[in-house]
């Protein structure tokens, strides 16, 4: 079997394969990679408990596979070639060979502060290749790596940070985002200082700003690596050994720790970056997601470097110094496959076209989306005016706990689209169930989105509590793994993914749970309750919009607003403010005390006039005070 798609013929007859016979399938993707050891069976699972365990038996280090294996052929190859947030600042490049030797010493580095495998690191780090180098490291040695987006407050580290019980942090000084400086490392300093299980901070230096250094925890990145040897050899670990956590909001209040092992993530993240981009040998790739997302960890590291890619690694932000920060880069180092976020796309639309059309973009072959479903209107705008109607585009639906492409066309394979996922990868056996949990066979229908087989990147627990993991993923439909999205499948089998169908909105791209925003905000002594809901945003795909029921009324609005944003920013980042904050009197709920968010939503998007049944709630005329508030323009 050849593990690269070459015609849609052979898309048809993989995923046939893949479905009669998924271990001789993946088997074959399998036999491509290097292991210490091979496995004793592809694949045993049940999704009641759920257990899955793929390519058991197997031994394995994933960057013997992300490295070693590539030195002998593409040794002097670019690994990745970092731009900074500073237009004037000179790239860096790192080769295959150059990015082996600083893990090895980071490995190393690691080891001599005493991480042994099975440990969790934590990294709370701008985009920068030590970021990149940090985690790798800690799969040379079998650690576990936790990357926490470096958006995330104080609080929201010192959680994440608590919950996998990390003795280890790896951060920076300061972090350089459009012409903010932000200090990292206090932000770090504030999360641990009651934390005494985290025995040392290991700091690199990127901004020079001021830090204070605690003596005996905290330790300069650069005076380790000064001394450390290059030569660190792999740590062989299970095939079913954790590779990484990373917390992901869910409709309760707790993130929770995704938790992905190694060999299956590894043979999904390369088949599916392989296939879906069509990636060619030379080829440069521009993903602009941060590490800290699951996008950065399957398609920033892991699938390109699985796949012996060159990738551009970009520290900054879209927008800096101006709007055509992405083309300038995509024009100066001629970068051929470019995969961001429709948000960015509207918001980078919003600017005008003067910002592209300065720019020579005939280097690009493919475009790719992620992170929420992609309009007809920016996907035309995409494929008019940045593919100028000659590059394929990707719309890749997947998640966090997916680890990698679920639904995507294969580029310049599948037919595409505009707004549709398309088809399934290989591998990847879908359901659509109905409000009865049935599911639904045939085409040109729409319900709940479930996949009904294991594919070898799948989720296999959420850390330290995996009934957890069974009751948000296999419990709503029982056989299945459940979503959490709705989709519609139309005439042609094509899907198209419609939203998050639980209390997840997405902002952004960025995955937040209601009750998590709720609570923050519930922190504030005036506030009794609230409830908040997405509604569409122009740019974001969904706002904030929240509901807040005061014990007084508050002398002025405004400032309880200005201090429910800051408790929100404190205690979750600055990701999470709401757009919108109304006051009112009461939330519609149900007689059992179930919020009716459907009529928050309506009230939300401007929509009064079809508010469906209220004779359920418990005070209906709280829907009223609720209407006659929104008719009021809201100031921010
Ligand atoms: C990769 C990522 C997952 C949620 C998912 C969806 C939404 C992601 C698409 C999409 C429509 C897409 N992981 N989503 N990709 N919706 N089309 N191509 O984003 O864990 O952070 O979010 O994002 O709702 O469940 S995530």
């Amino acid at each position: 079997m050849a593990v690269r798609i070459n015609s849609f013929e052979q898309y048809k007859e993989d995923y046939k394969l893949s479905v009669e016979n998924p271990e001789a399938f993946w088997a074959g993707v399998a036999d491509t990679f290097t292991w210490k050891k091979k496995w004793d069976k592809v694949l045993e699972w049940n999704f009641t408990e759920p257990k899955v365990e793929w390519f058991k038996g197997a031994q394995l280090n994933i960057t013997e596979n992300c490295l070693d294996r590539h030195l002998a052929t593409k040794g002097d190859a670019i690994a990745y070639v970092w731009e900074s947030n500073d237009v004037n600042e000179a790239n860096r490049t790192l080769t295959y060979k150059q990015l082996h030797e600083e893990v090895c010493k980071f490995a190393n580095v690691l080891k001599s502060n005493g991480v042994k495998k099975g440990d969790r690191v934590c990294m709370y780090m701008p985009m920068v290749p030590e970021l990149a180098i940090a985690c790798l490291a800690a799969a040379r040695i079998g650690a576990i790596h936790s990357v926490v987006f470096a958006g995330f407050s104080a609080q929201a580290l010192c959680d994440r940070i608590s919950d996998a019980k990390v003795e280890v942090v790896i951060t920076s000084d300061g972090n350089f985002r459009g012409n903010k400086d932000i200090p990292v490392k206090a932000i770090v300093d504030e999360a641990i200082k009651n934390l005494d299980f985290v025995r040392k901070s290991i700091v690199f230096k990127r901004t020079g700003g001021p830090v204070i250094m605690k003596e005996g925890r905290d330790i300069w990145w650069s005076d380790e690596m000064a001394t450390a040897s290059p030569v660190c050899e792999a740590t062989p670990v299970d095939a079913e050994d954790p590779l990484f956590i990373l917390y992901t909001s869910g409709s309760t209040g707790q993130p929770k720790g995704v938790v992905h092992t190694t060999a299956g993530y590894m043979v999904s993240t390369y088949y599916t970056f392989l296939n879906a981009f069509q990636y060619n040998e030379g080829e440069l790739y521009f993903c602009t997601a941060d590490i800290g997302w699951i996008t950065g960890h399957s398609y920033m590291m892991y699938g390109p470097l699985l796949a012996g890619a060159s990738s551009v690694m970009f520290e900054g932000v879209p927008t800096y110094p101006d709007a055509g920060r992405f083309w300038q880069i995509v024009e100066k180092l001629k970068v051929n496959i470019f995969y961001t976020a429709p948000t960015a796309i509207r918001a980078l639309e919003a600017f005008g076209l003067e910002f592209v059309n300065k720019y020579d973009l005939s280097s690009l072959r493919a475009l790719g989306s992620v992170g929420e479903p992609i309009n007809v209107e920016a996907w035309n705008w995409y494929n008019d005016y940045i593919g100028k109607g000659n590059c394929p585009i990707v719309d890749t639906y997947w998640q966090t706990e997916t680890g990698a492409f679920m639904i995507t066309p294969i580029a310049g394979i599948t037919p595409t689209k505009p707004a549709y996922a398309t088809l399934p990868l290989p591998g990847v056996q879908l359901a659509i169930m109905d409000a009865e949990g049935k599911e639904i066979l045939g085409n040109d229908v729409e319900g709940n989105l479930c996949v009904k087989f294991p594919w070898p990147s799948m989720i296999r627990t959420t850390y330290g509590d995996h009934e957890r993991c069974r009751q948000t993923y296999f419990s709503a439909y029982p056989g299945y793994y459940f979503t959490g999205d709705g989709c519609k499948r139309d005439e042609d089998g094509y899907y198209r993914i419609t939203g998050r169908v639980d209390d997840v909105i997405n902002v952004s791209g960025h995955r937040m749970g209601t009750a998590e925003v709720e609570n923050a905000i519930n922190e504030h002594k005036n506030v009794i309750e609230s409830a908040i809901v997405g509604y569409p945003h122009d740019i974001k795909g969904q706002g904030i919009y929240a509901y807040v029921i005061c014990d007084h009324v508050p002398e002025n609005a405004d400032v309880l607003r200005k201090e429910i944003l800051d408790i929100v920013t404190k205690i979750i980042g600055p990701i999470a403010k709401p757009d919108k904050i109304q006051i009112v009197p009461g939330l519609p709920k149900t007689r059992s005390g179930k919020i009716m968010r459907r009529i928050l939503r309506k009230v939300a998007e401007g929509d009064v006039s079809s508010l469906g049944d209220t004779s359920t709630l418990l005070d209906p005329s709280v829907v009223d005070a609720i209407v006659e508030g929104a008719l009021v323009p809201i100031k921010q």
